[in-house]
């Protein structure tokens, strides 16, 4: 695998340490990119090193780039999308065709080899398709090596300003002092920068509001602990960690008077798919009389599926039967390990995008929101 760990750039302000915790000196979503092209290659954050060690991963073969969405390096709806369409630009950089429909073939055999490596996130067939639809386009081998690079290039600049717009829509539904709950990492970090649902977060406190943050681990992977609560902690953002099971006391307790969390798919009728333990969450705040709010862009939703379209995908046992390299559970256990769950749109409050908020009812607020669009 083609791969070089960067320890320390001091330009960028970042430090690392092999035993001590990640210390950055400024701030995550105005000093680091979760993924970027750089010189002809894909540079991104190992957000499997994190929050032990912040190692910067360069990958010139579209194939190491498929390999790094399969095993979590890069991770989270928006982030991986960019991340396939920056592997499609590497997949046409590497061809040797010389012709159009050579070249093409290769590029569907790549977009194939990235689809096939995770399912539930509808944003990484958005990458894919929207890189494919330039090639088919383009009159020439030259225009559409070019053009691929220009347009990924785009999306990633897109989609910071995309988070920027949903943070002021968002900011707006949340008020001085609010305790607010959030699942999994919707932050920087699963995006190219500034987060969706930390998006908004990140916008609410900039607006002069006070609020405080409840981050769920978010077992077996702990995107909570390891990313969000990283990310939150750095960028000064009062932060406070429970575990998945400590959602109903803190609830209970009055800990938490709104949430909010991403999404990687949502259907035209507002079912959200997210997190494993999203559905959890969003009904333990119906209970309590609690906002439900899922902060995603655009390209987030799929217009098309129906709920028993859509794939969960199925990640592999050892998460939930070890921690580490240390067992957690007896061997040859029959193990269930879901990645996704799916939350029904009548335990949703609002969606909030980059082009406005969509109340209930989903299905007709959902098409307002994309007839604006156009
Ligand atoms: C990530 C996950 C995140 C959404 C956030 O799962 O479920 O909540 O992707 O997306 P994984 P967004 O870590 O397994 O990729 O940033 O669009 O809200």
């Amino acid at each position: 695998m083609l791969f070089f760990e960067i320890r320390i750039i001091i330009n960028i302000g970042y430090e690392t340490d092999n035993s001590k915790l990640v210390k950055l000196k400024t701030k995550i979503h105005s000093s680091l990119r979760t993924v970027e092209w750089k010189n002809n290659a894909v540079v991104m954050i190992d957000q499997t090193k994190l929050p032990n060690k912040l190692v910067f991963v360069k990958y010139t073969d579209y194939k190491d780039v498929a390999n790094a969405i399969r095993t979590l390096v890069v991770r989270g709806a928006p982030a991986i999308g960019i991340s396939g369409a920056f592997g499609l630009a590497l997949a046409a950089l590497q061809s040797k065709a010389k012709s159009k429909e050579k070249l093409l073939e290769d590029l569907e055999k790549a977009r194939n080899t990235l689809f096939e490596t995770r399912p539930t996130a509808i944003n990484l067939a958005w990458g894919l398709d929207k890189i494919m639809k330039v090639a088919n386009k383009s009159n020439n081998v030259t225009e559409i090596k070019k053009l691929i690079i220009q347009t990924a290039k785009k999306m990633a600049e897109e989609d910071i300003e995309t988070n920027m717009n949903m943070g002021k829509h968002g900011a707006a539904l949340f008020e001085n002092n609010d305790r607010i709950m959030t699942h999994c990492n919707a932050g920087a970090l699963a995006t190219v920068g500034y987060g969706t649902a930390l998006g908004v977060i990140r916008a609410t406190k900039e607006s002069g509001k006070k609020i405080k943050v409840i981050a769920t681990e978010t077992r077996p992977v702990m995107q909570g602990s390891r990313l969000t609560a990283f990310e939150l902690k750095h960028d000064g953002i009062d932060v406070s960690l429970i575990p998945d099971t400590a959602v109903g006391y803190a609830m209970f307790k009055g800990l938490v008077n709104k949430v909010i969390v991403g999404a990687d798919r949502i259907l035209r009728t507002g079912h959200v798919y997210n997190k494993i333990g999203t559905y959890q969450v969003a009904m333990m705040a119906k209970q309590h009389n609690i906002p439900f709010y899922v902060a995603a862009p655009l390209s987030t939703f799929d217009l098309k599926s129906n709920p028993e379209d859509v794939i969960i995908e199925q990640r592999n046992r050892s998460e939930v039967t070890q921690i580490g390299d240390r067992k957690t559970a007896p061997d040859d256990i029959d193990v269930i390990n879901p990645a996704f769950d799916m939350t029904p749109p009548e335990l949703i409050t609002g969606i909030i995008t980059e082009v406005g908020i969509a109340k209930p009812s989903f299905e007709e607020s959902i098409k307002k929101l994309f007839k604006s669009k156009m």
